[in-house]
């Protein structure tokens, strides 16, 4: 094997190595909180304390489960009236929705959200084609009338249904969470989701969370890898020259 080979595999294992350090994939389970808010919203808690797959969170990603509670139409879906994470563990929804939060989300740039499917209906002003917390064309995320940053949702049944205070996710709509700076994890934090209505839909038991590229450190791993291959180098050279 020629040296320039190997130094070329060299480079590509440990580019290789760089990206599995960075893809980190976390499934959290979520419980719900005791009580709801004054407006009906069920609060789901996901404790992130016990990670130890990455030190320092930079995204998170949640999905409707998919199930078949709940009202249909442009409220098909999850309805995530807000997302709050912090160090306080709460037990009921009270306390989620009184802490002050991290202040890590930008709601208005860097979210990204795919809707999930509308389940047919007839009912004025529920029939579409847009998702509740969407405007626009493109049934875009609106925060201004989603307000992911409170737990302000208000589940009615009375016109205008625009403007509740919550987004609903459709069924098996994701959305994702880019934060706006890095967030140390190995101590304790938790993560806050509310649902408007309390009507039995839930959130599918995965989030993904991961660091960005710049942000992860060398493995130990990688560091002996290199140590390893420096040596590799040398013994086919004096294989070479001999
Ligand atoms: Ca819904
Ligand atoms: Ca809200
Ligand atoms: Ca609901």
């Amino acid at each position: 094997m020629k040296p320039k080979f190997l130094i070329q595999t060299a480079f590509t294992l440990l580019l290789l190595g760089s990206t599995q350090a960075n893809a980190a994939v976390v499934g959290l389970s979520f419980s719900s909180l005791t009580s709801t808010t004054a407006q009906e919203t069920v609060v789901f808690k996901a404790d992130l304390s016990g990670i130890v797959a990455l030190t320092q969170l930079a995204s998170i990603t949640v999905r409707d489960a998919g199930g078949t509670d709940g009202s249909p139409g442009s409220w098909s879906g999850f309805d995530f009236d807000a997302i709050r994470l912090s160090t306080t563990e709460c037990a009921t929804a009270a306390c989620a929705n009184g802490l002050v939060g991290i202040d890590v989300f930008d709601f208005d740039n860097n979210v990204i959200f795919t809707a999930g499917s509308l389940d047919p209906t007839t009912v004025p002003g529920l029939n579409g084609p847009c998702l509740e917390g969407t405007s626009g064309a493109g049934c875009d995320f609106d925060n201004s009338s989603a307000t992911l940053g409170a737990f302000d949702g208000v589940y009615n049944n009375v016109e205008p249904r625009d403007g509740a205070g919550w987004l609903s996710l459709g069924r098996d709509g994701t959305i994702s969470f880019n934060l706006t700076s890095l967030l140390a994890l190995g101590g304790p934090m938790f993560m806050y989701i509310g649902e408007v209505g309390n009507n039995g839909e839930t959130l599918r038991g995965q989030v993904e969370i991961s660091d960005i590229p710049s942000a992860v450190p060398v493995p130990a791993a990688i560091w002996l890898f290199g140590s390893a291959l420096v040596g590799f180098i040398g013994m086919a050279r004096r294989r070479q020259v001999g």
